[in-house]
């Protein structure tokens, strides 16, 4: 390993760093001390919206992960090593333009001869594997466990059940009472978006008529001449929606879209009828059934709408940097292994936990984790996959999730620690989500914290990235901010192979730059903590800094 010699050492701001084998030698300084750095007032424009994730606090006033800067500054003429990264997630298209040359391709397999050659257990693993076969929606865990459970305790009160069947008779009246608060607040969503719709589409049909477009603004509604009192409640409604999107058609879907995605949580996540896992052939309530699935990495969708989570994923670790098309991802010399395993809906255990095995046993040095839930049947099975992780050298990044709330104070799956005790993993990191606003609102509302659960924070709110079907799109999660991380993850494994899993880990939250400002939590201006009191290492990940430190250890 590479040690830092102080007779290199030249000047007080610039460091000479002896290169580890034969990398040329870093000359830089880590950034630090933000809080002079002044806010930046204007928006962002479109452009630099796309690529915020990989600025620069320091030069651009745009809290992203300096990624531009470490490239330019510290790996110009730099490969590196190639490092395998797992997306365990919702599967992804490998045929996208900006991805089909990232795409792992199993060196030992022989493709479609129906035959496991490499004896991995999976036939004709290629890029991957598919553990959800034709699967697309999915019961959320607190269904299954009532669904599971109503035929032993429907009616039952306290007093009818067992000393020794007591925990699963609480286990299950709280999954009823978490049922009826989800899927009565969905009906209301719904309720509240047609709502919406049925006086938006005819409001918007009859102003865009009369102002001769669709496109219009305040200032044309304004102007509309003598308006009758049909077209005065229009044209009140309209200027009001034009607060939420200064496009109504645009709006229009988007309201559309919620009403989709609200109608298809209570037909997909909330059923109680609908048997989703049969077509898969397999009992998820035994670990040791392992033959199922398919190698069929980008999911049954011709569409591959099922596959968008995982590709924008994927794009943000390692869409093919300066290729002229697209965009660049975090990460320039990484294999991206698919492995589908998390459904539109929560995700099983049993999937999860041979996910993470096969990405271990196949090879991954990075597997990125950009799913949660807060039930989970068998979360041994899971906390036996990230054991076995650590013990084989695997980081695993992994999301916050997105509930605004305080994980210390509940438990989520999957996580390498129970509820106020010590982590048993040392290679499991979880990201929390940043805003691209430097400042009070630098934490995404969304994001999930935990001065003891979250470790670092990363870029998440409106992240340009990959979607199927060679498009583009912003979406916005610690889904999100776990890949940009895990791409800062690989490059580091790349440049510095012979650091451990762990000592990555310590690098990515030790090197990470942090402010004393207070942050909003959970969109509650009243919430408002710093950093270091809301995840562990009180850090935003930092590439260039991250580099910088790995290249002295
Ligand atoms: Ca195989
Ligand atoms: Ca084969
Ligand atoms: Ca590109
Ligand atoms: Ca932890």
């Amino acid at each position: 390993m590479n040690i830092l010699k102080s007779s290199l050492l030249f000047s007080a701001s610039a460091l000479l760093l002896a290169g580890c084998g034969g990398v040329t030698p870093l000359i830089s300084t880590p950034i630090s001390n933000i809080d002079a750095i002044p806010l930046k007032v204007t928006p962002l424009t479109e452009s630099q919206m796309k690529v915020w994730n990989l600025a620069d606090l320091a030069t651009d006033t745009i809290p992203g992960m300096s990624v531009d800067r470490a490239y330019n500054e510290l790996l110009q003429g730099k490969k590196g090593e190639e490092v395998i990264v797992a997306v365990i997630d919702s599967g992804i298209d490998i045929e996208h333009e900006d991805l089909k040359n990232v795409i792992w391709t199993n060196p030992k397999e022989i493709a479609g001869n129906g035959i496991d050659d490499d004896k991995n257990g999976y036939i004709d693993d290629i890029h991957g594997w598919n553990f959800l076969g034709d699967v697309v929606a999915e019961n959320m865990e607190f269904v299954r466990i009532i669904r599971k459970l109503k035929p032993k305790y429907e009616g039952k009160e306290a007093s009818d059940v067992s000393a020794e069947d007591s925990a699963e008779f609480a286990l299950y009246n709280k999954a009823k009472a978490e049922y009826e608060i989800e899927a009565q607040k969905t009906q209301a969503q719904t309720a509240q978006y047609k709502g919406i719709l049925e006086q938006l589409k005819p409001a918007h049909a009859a102003i865009s008529e009369k102002l001769g477009k669709e496109d219009y603004s305040k200032e044309d509604l304004a102007g509309i001449q003598n308006p009758t009192e049909a077209e005065q409640g229009q044209i009140a409604m309209l200027t009001q929606m034009l607060n939420y999107d200064d496009n109504i058609p645009a709006f229009i879907k988007q309201v559309q879209g919620g009403v989709d995605y609200f109608e298809g949580r209570l037909n997909g996540h909330f059923s109680m009828t609908e048997d989703f896992r049969g077509v898969l052939g397999d009992n998820p309530d035994d670990i040791t059934d392992t033959n199922y699935g398919n190698n069929d990495v980008d999911g049954p969708d011709p569409k591959k709408e099922d596959a968008k989570h995982g590709t924008h994923v994927a794009g943000s670790i390692a869409a093919q940097r300066n290729n002229g098309i697209g965009m660049d991802g975090v990460a320039d010399n990484v294999k991206i292994m698919v492995v589908r395993a998390v459904p539109d809906g929560d995700e099983y255990d049993k999937d999860i936990a041979l996910a993470i095995r096969y990405a271990v046993d196949n090879g991954a040095k990075v597997i990125n984790t950009s799913f949660g839930k807060y039930y989970s049947p068998n979360p041994e099975w899971v906390w036996d996959a990230l054991k076995y992780a650590a013990k084989k050298d695997v980081l695993i990044v992994n999301a916050a999730g997105n509930d605004g709330i305080d994980l210390d104070e509940k438990q989520v799956y999957p996580n390498d620690q129970k509820l106020n005790e010590a982590e048993f993993s040392d290679t499991f990191l979880t990201v929390g989500a940043l805003n691209y606003k430097y400042g009070g609102e630098l934490v995404a509302n969304f994001s999930n914290y935990g001065k003891t659960s979250v470790d670092v924070f990363g870029p998440g709110v409106k992240i340009w990235s990959t979607t199927p079907l060679n498009t583009y799109e912003f979406l916005q999660g610690t889904s999100m901010a776990s890949p940009n991380v895990a791409g800062v993850a690989a490059m580091i494994r790349s440049h510095y192979p012979k650091l451990s899993a762990k000592q990555v880990k310590q690098v990515l939250m030790d090197s990470g730059i942090s402010t004393i400002t207070p942050v909003v939590l959970g969109g509650e201006p009243s919430n408002t903590n710093t950093l270091n009191n809301i995840s562990t290492s009180g850090k935003m990940v930092n590439m260039y800094n991250a580099l910088i430190m790995a290249s002295k250890m």
